[in-house]
């Protein structure tokens, strides 16, 4: 006889999840071996995607105030996995910056 479960449709990158089945004590008959089964529902929704955007803005006063180039890296896509994000500075290929680019990223959310 078919015992159907349904997983639920979703839009969210996840681990796959799994479900067990088991056929419990009853009246006129007695559970089997194996009396259980395991369901493996595979995620099927991508990784989210990261994105960053230029960023242009002016240098300081020397002696004076600096400004920090904040960039805004956009998620898309949703998830219930961690992640952890890596960066990396280079110099640029037009007019490479005269000070290297031994910045070092600052996370914040
Ligand atoms: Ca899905
Ligand atoms: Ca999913």
């Amino acid at each position: 006889m078919p015992v159907t479960i349904d997983p639920t449709t979703d839009a969210v990158y996840e681990s796959n999840e799994t479900v067990i089945l088991t056929v419990t004590s009853g009246t006129g008959y007695n559970p089997g071996i194996p009396a259980s089964a395991t369901g493996t529902i595979n995620n099927n929704d991508p990784a989210p995607t990261l994105s960053i955007g230029d960023k242009i803005a002016f240098e300081g006063t020397t002696g004076g105030p600096t400004t920090n180039f904040v960039f805004t890296v956009t998620r898309t896509g949703n998830t219930q996995v961690a992640a952890t994000v890596n960066f990396a500075t280079a110099d640029g290929t037009t007019n490479p910056a005269t000070g290297g680019a031994s910045c070092t990223p600052e996370w914040t959310t």
